[in-house]
């Protein structure tokens, strides 16, 4: 905890130091501002990342499909309103080779408006429905704010959206809970923590009827979107008639709804769990969960050391466990460790003269530091239980630093404080005006992240403090990414 608070305000620095040290992601050097590299090792976390995204997405009927990279300017002019959200950040492609193209291509910035219009040639009844799809792809967006590695790109790499459709309103209200329990368990699975808010109408998705967010406290105590939900209605299916024979055999248009994750959930990942020596992976993205280290007997790795370390390595992927030996003779442990720990392996095992002699490994957690041995025959049990351990040690760790920056209150002027001193969430009562949520945003200097999915019971008999009106929930500020 106290290195939280110490690198509460140097997080920005230490992300871009353990980004490049460890080779995870290189940001900046690459002569197109915005776009970013995945390194081998990042690539990893990041398709291990993915793997349990699209296993969740997957076990609830969605489908992975793939749309062109390009739409045409007719097509993601259609809805008005999206259009006018994203007309300032659409990369245009006007020529092939020397000749100017008849139609602007947009580069996608999503892909409501190319999927709408292919659904409707696709969908033609109730019965068809409901449908959910999904991809994941880059998409671009000429972002004017400044952009930051992962977490404000130009090209996001690592685009998940979903898009389903439905016969009607209802349906589409379940598809959106039913997107909020698969984040929850895609976050869960990361040990990220979250709060779910309902964004304030000014800042929904463009064209959206409503949008659900998740937000997340990075450890500079700034707030972070890092998925959202939205409820589409029926603005995207009129403006491509995508109709729909309903059961009584009248013709309507269909329902939608998207949802998105991004490079965010990586750039995530890393902050909420890292410390000063460098990344701390969950087990089950951690490309290498166990790194074994063999410390040489006399100046070198003899043949007795070297059998017993494949014979614990052996056995380690026989069960399955994704397991690294480190046996460089030119570079010492002390150096070895320092790097599989900025590395953020959950586990490195430990193997010199005394292992050997007594057929165990000495076990060192990333998380905790601590060091235990273990005989060779209860290693893979051991390592079963260390790694459930980590996982909820760090959830734990994470949620509490969370909570811990989440201030409730019914003053402006303590809510004005908080920010200014600590960052965080403040939690305001709110009547539900835009005009109070707009003059809040103005006296505490922080942003509107809207309010929760049910009314809190604590704004129950309370005002809101900028008309003194009835609350009828509460208004959460942040200062945000
Ligand atoms: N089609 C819908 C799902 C959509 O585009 N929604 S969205 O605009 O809200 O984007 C989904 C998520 O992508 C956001 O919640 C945010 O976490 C992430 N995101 C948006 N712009 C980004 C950018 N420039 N860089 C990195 N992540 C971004
Ligand atoms: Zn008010």
């Amino acid at each position: 905890m106290a290195s939280r608070e110490k690198w509460r305000n140097k997080y920005s620095e230490w992300f871009s130091w353990l980004i490049s040290t460890a080779e995870i992601y290189d940001y900046g050097r690459y002569p197109v501002q915005g776009m970013g590299v995945w390194m081998p090792y990042g690539f990893k976390i990041r398709k291990y990342i993915l793997d349990i995204i699209r296993e969740k997405l997957d076990s609830r009927g969605h489908e992975e499909i793939l749309l062109p990279l390009l739409i045409p300017e007719d097509l993601l002019r259609r809805e008005s309103e999206h259009i006018k959200g994203f007309e300032a950040e659409v990369y245009w492609v006007t020529h092939g080779g020397d000749t100017p193209l008849g139609v602007k291509l947009a580069l996608r910035p999503t892909s409501e408006t190319s999927l709408s219009y292919m659904e409707s040639l696709w969908i033609k009844s109730y019965k068809q429905l409901p449908k959910k799809y999904y991809q994941v792809v880059s998409i671009f967006r000429y972002e004017t704010k400044a952009t930051r590695a992962m977490i404000r790109l130009r090209e996001v790499t690592t685009f998940k959206e979903a898009h389903t459709l439905h016969a009607d309103y209802e349906d589409t209200e379940r598809q959106v809970l039913e997107a909020i329990e698969i984040y929850k368990e895609i976050y869960d699975d990361l040990g990220i923590p979250y709060i779910i808010s309902k964004r304030p109408d000014w800042d929904k998705f463009a064209g959206a009827l409503y949008t659900i967010a998740f937000d997340t406290v990075m450890p500079d105590g700034r707030v972070l979107q890092i998925g959202t939900v939205h409820n589409l209605g029926q603005s995207f299916t009129k403006a491509f008639e995508v109709k729909i024979q309903l059961e009584d055999g009248s013709l309507d248009y269909a329902w939608q709804t998207s949802y998105g994750i991004s490079d965010r959930i990586v750039a995530t990942l890393l902050s909420v769990h890292g410390d000063d020596r460098g990344a701390v992976l969950p087990p089950n993205v951690a490309p290498i969960q166990v790194v074994v280290v063999p410390i040489p007997v006399a100046g070198g790795i003899g043949e007795d050391l070297r059998s017993y370390v494949d014979k614990v390595v052996a056995l380690l992927k026989s069960r399955g466990f994704r397991v690294h030996v480190d046996d460089r003779e030119d570079v010492r442990p002390g150096a070895k460790y320092y790097e599989w720990e900025l590395r953020g392996v959950p586990v490195r095992l430990e193997i010199g003269g005394r292992e050997v002699e007594e057929s165990t490994v000495t076990v060192a957690r990333r998380d905790t530091l601590e060091k235990t041995m273990v005989k060779l025959e209860e290693l893979v049990d051991h390592l079963e239980e260390v790694f459930e351990d980590i996982r909820r040690n760090l959830k734990e760790k994470a949620w509490r630093f969370l909570e811990e920056n989440v201030f409730r209150t019914t003053s402006l002027e303590e809510a004005r404080k908080a920010i200014a001193e600590k960052r965080g969430i403040v939690e305001l009562p709110w009547c539900g005006s835009d005009e109070c949520g707009l003059k809040m945003e103005e006296l505490i200097d922080a942003k509107c992240l809207g309010s929760p999915l049910e009314r809190p019971s604590w704004v129950r008999g309370v005002r809101c403090p900028v008309c003194g009106g009835g609350a009828v929930t509460s208004m959460r500020l942040a200062k945000t990414y």
